[in-house]
């Protein structure tokens, strides 16, 4: 089965450029962690970045975030990810009709089409969604996952609407390469290969206090079948400046990530 699989076996079957380059780069580093830069300053963006580079398969980020955002800093984003060989995701979120999407996709002051190889998008308006942002993405090797389920309290991404998020992905198969899930579900098959990244992960706190669910890269990896750990404040903490610190933070996640995925193929 496909969990069984090495990331760099998978990587020689598939098909769209920005799964393809995210499972080589996994099996390359050896790292299925990604993190999740969620601060509100160039700097300490960069600086975060920098420093877990060379851990991380994938760098997450919300670019709206920013209190300075400006085009030179893209540039300086896909500098670091040269540097340190990594795929850049913009958690985006699209969420509208397919024409306002292609524009907020292609658009606007973040542009992030030109530089985010994947974004991801909730299913709710349903499949024109995908239309709408493989027209901009599709073009430019870009890949899309679906939000089937969310790591809060609460969510309301189940059972159907999960069921109806597969079997979107499934008809578009060129574009949507994956998911953001909790698990890898028996309803998607072993020759259906989607990449599952899997938010809501920390070793040392089960929550946030709002709404926030952790698990820890053994439940996500090994237990659930999941292939990417998103991890944000667990790796950088609230001191942005712990530069070392926030290094030795995301060589343990990614320990921790690499050491549950031998175990998966293993067993
Ligand atoms: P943290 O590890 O600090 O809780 O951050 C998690 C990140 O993953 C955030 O950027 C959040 O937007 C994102 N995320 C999530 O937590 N749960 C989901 O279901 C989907 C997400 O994109």
């Amino acid at each position: 089965s496909l969990t069984k699989l090495s990331y760099g076996q998978r990587a020689a079957k598939h098909s769209n450029p920005a799964a393809k380059l995210l499972l080589e780069t996994i099996e390359r580093k050896k790292s299925n962690l990604s993190v999740s830069v969620d601060v509100t300053t160039s700097k300490d963006f960069l600086a975060i970045i920098d420093a877990v580079g060379p851990y991380v398969c994938l760098i997450k980020t919300h670019v709206d975030i920013l209190e300075d955002f400006a085009p030179g800093l893209v540039e300086k984003l896909q500098a670091l990810s040269e540097k340190h060989d990594f795929v850049i995701f913009e958690d985006r979120k699209f969420a509208d009709i397919g024409n306002t999407v292609a524009l907020q996709y292609s658009s606007g002051v973040h542009r992030i089409a030109n530089w985010s190889h994947i974004t991801n998008a909730h299913p709710v308006p349903g499949p024109s969604i995908i239309k709408g942002l493989a027209s901009v993405g599709l073009p430019l090797g870009r890949g899309l996952l679906l939000l089937a389920e969310m790591s809060t309290e609460g969510s309301l991404a189940k059972g159907a609407y999960t069921e109806a998020t597969y079997a979107m992905a499934r008809a578009n198969r060129d574009f949507v390469i994956g998911f953001i899930a909790q698990q890898r579900s028996n309803a998607v098959t072993a020759d259906e290969d989607f990449l599952i990244l899997t938010p809501g992960v920390g070793l040392d706190v089960k929550g946030d206090g709002m709404g926030q669910q952790y698990r820890t890269p053994k439940e996500v990896v090994l237990d659930s079948g999941c292939d990417v750990i998103i991890v944000g404040r667990g790796v950088y903490g609230k001191d942005y400046s712990l530069v070392d610190q926030i290094a030795a933070q995301a060589q343990r996640y990614r320990e921790a990530g690499w050491k549950a995925y031998l175990e998966r193929i293993a067993a």
